[in-house]
Parts: C-alpha cells; structure tokens; sequence
C-alpha cells in the first residue's frame, strides 16, 4: 500500500464504484452492437451538453493551475471543441437532433458539480475530478473496444476515448495528479479522494440515465 502512488490507491478506494462502470450494460450492449438507438442517442445528446460545460470546467481549471500543468490544460480545452464538431457530425451522420436540448437530472447534477468544484474547491481537488471523469471514460470506451463483436456505428467514439493519444493525455493527468498529491496535506488528499468517489458515482449515473431514460418528474 505505502508504495501505491496517488492515483492507484485513489482507483484501489473506488473499485466497487469502477467495476460497476466496467460491467454496466450500456456499455456492454455497446460493444455486442445491441444498444437501442434511443438510449445511445440519449448519450449522444447529454453528452454533448456536458462537454459543452467541460470547457468551461477546464478553462477555470487551467486559469487556476501552477504553471507546469497551465500549457497542458489550457491545450486540452482548445481539443474540446473540435470534439463538439465530432458530436455534430456524428448526429447529423446518424439523425440525432442537436436542437432545443434539455439537460436530464443527472447532467445536470454532474455538470454542476464539476463547476462548483472548479469554482470553489482548490485546484487539486478540481484536478482529480477532471482525472475521474478522464479515466472513467478511457476504461469505459476501452472495454467496450476491447469487446466488440463487430464494427460499430459509433467506432468514432470508441476510437477516440481508447486511443493512444488519449491514453497519453491519462498518463499526463495521472503523473501530475501523483505531484500534486505528494505536496498536498493529509486532509486535502482525504478531500481529492472523496471528490474521485463522487465522480465515479456521477460517470456511473450518467450510464444508467441514457440507459434508462431519466426524465425530471414533471
Ligand atoms: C467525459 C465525457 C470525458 N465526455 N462525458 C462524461 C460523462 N464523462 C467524461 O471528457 P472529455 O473532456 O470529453 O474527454
């Protein structure tokens, strides 16, 4: 345990809340090419919603952060727009409207937590959560790569979440979370681990939304 780093006792402490995202049927349903064109449409659309909040999220993180890690961010938030185009494209491609959307409970619930976190919690804790949300997104999409029974309508999303470049992008955000947490107090690690359990909970919730078909009650 002593010689873990960071990031692998922070993956250790969130295991139940990991292997849930890992066998969730979304993403299995996915990958055997079985989803319901609704629920991955219902995907498609909150999560263009999100990451139009992510760059917002970035931004205030990269304007918060010690400069080894500003160039970083501040790069990573220029990519999110082109990933919006990759959202557009794909829903045109797959006639999905990008119109008139409306955030689900639990978008909604998730974007306002990384905000709020980016805005009032320290740069650490922010920076976990973009780590949890980064993660969970690479080993989601990689199982889902990695289980494939044949070739997806939705290879391009596959493709860029389980990506070498995304990959690295990982293994950049897990050696500074690893610096930033080796100069943290103990009390503020304790406060960036319980921010990663929340994200895990909140990638976790996002599945079962597009899944299920949140709708707010009224
Ligand atoms: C990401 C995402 C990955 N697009 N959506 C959710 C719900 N979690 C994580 O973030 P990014 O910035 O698209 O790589």
């Amino acid at each position: 345990m002593g010689l873990n780093t960071f990031h692998e006792e922070l993956l250790d402490r969130a295991r139940p809340v990991w292997n849930a995202i890992l066998s969730h049927p979304f993403l299995m349903a996915t990958a055997e090419g079985r989803i319901p064109h609704e629920a991955f449409a219902t995907w498609l659309q909150q999560d263009y919603l999100y990451v139009a909040q992510a760059i917002r999220f970035f931004s205030v993180l990269a304007a918060k952060a010690p400069a080894s890690l500003s160039a970083g961010l501040a790069a990573s938030t220029n990519a999110l727009g082109s990933e919006l185009r990759l959202f557009e494209s794909m829903a045109a491609d797959k006639g999905i409207s990008l119109h008139d959307l409306c955030m689900t409970p639990t978008c909604h619930a998730y974007t306002q937590f990384m905000l709020a976190t980016a805005y009032g919690a320290s740069f650490e804790e922010g920076f976990t959560l973009l780590y949890g949300a980064e993660k969970a997104y690479f080993d989601s999409w990689t199982f889902v790569r990695r289980n494939l029974t044949a070739a997806s309508p939705w290879q391009a999303f596959i493709d860029k979440w389980s990506g070498d470049s995304f990959r690295r992008w990982i293994e950049w955000l897990e050696l500074a979370l690893d610096n930033l947490a080796a100069a943290a107090s103990p009390s503020l690690r304790e406060k960036m681990a319980a921010i990663f359990l929340l994200t895990g909970q909140y990638e976790l919730l996002f599945w079962n939304m597009a899944l299920r078909g949140e709708r707010w009650p009224v």
